[in-house]
């Protein structure tokens, strides 16, 4: 076995999906007898209650020097994690995001000096949104440049990423993963009664809400499903958009056949409730939430975006329709719900490609051999 390594692990600690991933990863490493410390601004709420002799976290306190007007999170991150890497010998930093994590580790690369390896996995909206930014753009592809590694969780956004930023450097392709032990289906048989009748389907969408979410054709959907299919909507999440929703649920009349339950930290068990997962998404780099779902024995209906087709296999583990194709989101939608043999055949699908395709032991693996590499220790 490869000797363990001192990992540093920086991510938005309360941001969706690359918060969760990377604390997860960090887990699942110190698990394996790597040491693992997070360094960032607040403690990600994944690892909120967990003890581990292996896992550390170092909080990143910011100046209010008073002639700041604005104070400097980047430079703090920046000297933080030179500082961590320094005082524990870091082997790795591994960043998600580029803004501003793989500008501050490089940074810090410059202080520490090039022992210290740096990983960048980009996770989407740096990319698809910031990149597009040009006031940002050299300073992201700086970053990523310089990085030792950089890798994407999806083909989808390697490529999105290359014709943004014209880069042509390597990147590694790392999926999003879920932990077996927690993503399996739940018992929901007392559950299920509180949101549904039982001759009704529980549709649901989990999401934060944003923009690029379309949560509004989430209720559009719904609405045609409702004329065939007895039906409840379940949200999970909020966000921006959530006043519009509300509005949309009003002028369709549908406030008895909703249900908001806010944010919920046991997703598994919430997810488990679903007969299908609306993701009906503008952009989405991977759409881990599917995943998510998809482990739970849950099938998604969405929309064909970024990595969403790299993720749910049209007609076998969910169904796919142009964005903002409310219509054929909606048919695929009854078609599942209406055909029992259907429905388990998708389920059966789903928790086969889970297991095979996106455990935790597996992509953790891709994260290992990635680290070994850039230290020359292949
Ligand atoms: O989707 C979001 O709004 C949250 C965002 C994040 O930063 O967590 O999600 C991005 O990273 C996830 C983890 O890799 C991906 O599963 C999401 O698809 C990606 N979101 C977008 O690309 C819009």
């Amino acid at each position: 076995m490869s000797q363990p390594l001192k990992i540093g692990i920086t991510c938005y600690p309360s941001l969706g999906g690359s918060g969760v991933v990377a604390t997860e990863l960090g887990k699942l490493l110190a698990e394996k007898g790597h040491q693992v410390h997070f360094i960032a601004h607040s403690i990600p709420f994944r690892l909120g209650g967990t003890f581990h002799k292996n896992i550390f976290y170092h909080e990143v306190e910011v100046s209010d020097y008073y002639v700041f007007r604005y104070p400097p999170y980047d430079m703090s991150l920046a000297t933080k994690m030179a500082q961590v890497a320094k005082m524990q010998q870091l082997d790795i930093l591994h960043v998600h995001y580029a803004v501003p994590h793989a500008v501050c580790a490089f940074l810090a690369k410059q202080m520490v000096g090039d022992n210290l390896k740096v990983v960048t996995t980009l996770h989407g909206t740096d990319i698809t949104v910031l990149g597009q930014d040009e006031s940002l753009k050299d300073l992201i592809r700086l970053a990523i440049n310089e990085s030792d590694a950089v890798t994407a969780v999806s083909q989808d956004l390697i490529q999105e990423t290359r014709d943004v930023l014209e880069i042509s450097r390597d990147i590694d392709l790392t999926y999003n993963f879920v932990d077996k032990r927690i993503y399996y289906p739940r018992d929901t048989t007392s559950l299920r009664s509180d949101f549904a009748e039982p001759n009704e389907k529980i549709l649901m969408h989990i999401s934060n809400f944003r923009p690029v979410k379309r949560v509004v054709d989430v209720v559009e959907i719904f609405a045609k499903v409702n004329e065939k299919v007895p039906s409840k909507l379940l949200f999970v999440g909020e966000g921006p958009d959530l006043p519009k929703v509300q509005c949309k649920i009003m002028e369709l009349g549908l406030q008895d056949k909703v249900f908001f339950l806010g944010k919920q930290d046991e997703i598994a068990q919430v997810i488990s409730l679903a007969d299908v997962l609306l993701l009906p998404s503008e952009k989405e780099s991977f759409g881990l939430v599917a995943l998510e779902a998809m482990a739970c024995g849950v099938p998604t209906v969405g929309s064909l975006a970024g990595g969403i087709p790299e993720l749910v296999v049209h007609g076998e583990t969910g169904f796919l329709a142009p964005i903002g194709d409310t219509k054929r989101m909606a048919d695929y939608t009854k078609q599942l719900l209406s055909n029992d043999a259907l429905a388990a055949n998708f389920r059966e699908a789903c928790l086969k490609r889970a297991c095979r395709d996106f455990a935790d032991g597996l992509i953790t693996q891709q994260y290992e051999q990635i680290y070994y590499r850039v230290l020359g220790q292949e």
